[in-house]
């Protein structure tokens, strides 16, 4: 029997690349999305797979919802990804924010619980936690120091998922997981702002970018691999908790350096700063160590910065030139 897998956020960056590398492995995946007037399925659509995931429609602020996903479809596990994940937003949104990213994983939790508690349950935590850091780099046993509305809300939902499993011998962790990114990156967050800008301004369809802090630092790794770690932990025998990171950092600056320049560009002439872009509180370094990870998981970052840039910029030179 194939193994089943629910996954939330399916319409996401990390949704949609977890959702192919689960139909890789042979599982029945059914892709959590919440209704919208748009149908938002682009990344299934460019990852081929729209077709092989079962789509079935949920919200994460209504448990009635993810109650009945659970009783129809009783995975195996299920991998907590929705969210509300943009950081900047989060300041302007902190409530939406809290009832998604906070209370919305403690409906899932509690679906679990009362539907099928064996379910082993995967949940998005984020390098966000360690915000002003207390120590470098930052491993599982690094203080948490949340910076946002939304780091705020990710811990809320992170000690819920230790809470479940202390409380009721749930299979559920979470994935401590630093930044990571690709082609099906939103907009919004800077790496793809950033290369889809150099994309478009190479073309002549842009003529400047606006940024806000260019000294912020981010280990920044390739959302592909991260999303095996997510599995990875799910297989283990006992449940607990990993940071997955690549251990390098590299500021804004560094990523619009190397991303202008792998598209032939002086990013200097067109990178423009915009003081609305800065957040009231910011996260300026973030370095993670996943060597636990390495050791129990078996799991290490392959792709470089290097690497991640040119595949960002080469995917959005491509797009923008089709559509040119
Ligand atoms: P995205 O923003 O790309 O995707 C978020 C997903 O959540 C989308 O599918 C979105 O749906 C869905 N969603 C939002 N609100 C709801 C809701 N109320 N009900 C149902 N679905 C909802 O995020 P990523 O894929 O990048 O990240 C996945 C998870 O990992 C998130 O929880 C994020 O916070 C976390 N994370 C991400 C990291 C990263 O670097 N990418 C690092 C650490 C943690 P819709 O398409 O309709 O908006
Ligand atoms: P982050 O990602 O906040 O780390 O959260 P983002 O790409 O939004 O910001 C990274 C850093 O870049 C600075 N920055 C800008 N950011 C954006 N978005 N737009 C700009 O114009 C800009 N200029 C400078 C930011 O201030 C920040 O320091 C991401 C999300 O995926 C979270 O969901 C996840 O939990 C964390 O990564 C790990």
């Amino acid at each position: 029997m194939a193994k089943t897998a629910l996954v939330t956020g399916v319409t996401g960056q990390d949704g949609a690349c977890l959702a192919k590398f689960l139909l890789a492995k042979g599982y029945r995946v059914y892709g959590a999305f919440r209704r919208s007037s748009t149908a938002n399925f682009w990344r299934l659509e460019y990852l081929g797979i729209k077709d092989a995931v079962s789509l079935v429609p949920f919200d994460l602020q209504d448990m009635g919802s993810i109650v009945r996903v659970m009783k129809e479809f009783r995975p195996d596990e299920v991998y907590n990804l929705a969210a509300q994940s943009f950081v900047g937003v989060s300041f302007s949104q902190p409530l939406v924010t809290a009832n998604i990213t906070g209370l919305g994983p403690v409906n899932v939790l509690e679906a679990v619980r009362l539907v099928k508690p064996d379910t082993r349950v995967y949940q998005a935590s984020s390098s966000e936690l360690f915000g002003k850091v207390q120590e470098v780099p930052q491993n599982e046993k690094t203080p948490f120091y949340p910076r946002s509305p939304y780091a705020v809300a990710k811990l809320y939902a992170h000690w819920a998922v230790v809470n479940y499993r202390e409380s009721y011998n749930m299979f559920c962790c979470s994935g401590i997981l630093f930044n990571h990114e690709s082609p099906l990156r939103g907009l919004e967050f800077v790496t793809r702002k950033i290369t889809d800008a150099a994309a478009r301004i190479k073309h002549g369809l842009q003529d400047r970018l606006a940024l806000g802090n260019l000294e912020a630092r981010r280990d920044w790794g390739y959302a592909p691999e991260y999303v095996e770690a997510m599995w990875l932990m799910l297989q283990q025998k006992d449940p607990r908790d990993y940071v997955i990171a690549t251990g390098a950092t590299h500021s804004v600056r560094e990523f619009v350096e190397a991303a202008f320049s792998a598209a032939g560009l002086d990013w200097q002439k067109y990178v423009v700063s915009d003081s609305t872009l800065f957040r009231p509180a910011e996260v300026d370094l973030l370095i993670g160590d996943a060597s636990l990870a390495e050791k129990e998981l078996g799991w290490k970052p392959q792709t470089s910065f290097s690497e991640l840039v040119e595949i960002m910029v080469r995917a959005d030179m491509e797009r923008v030139s089709q559509r040119a």
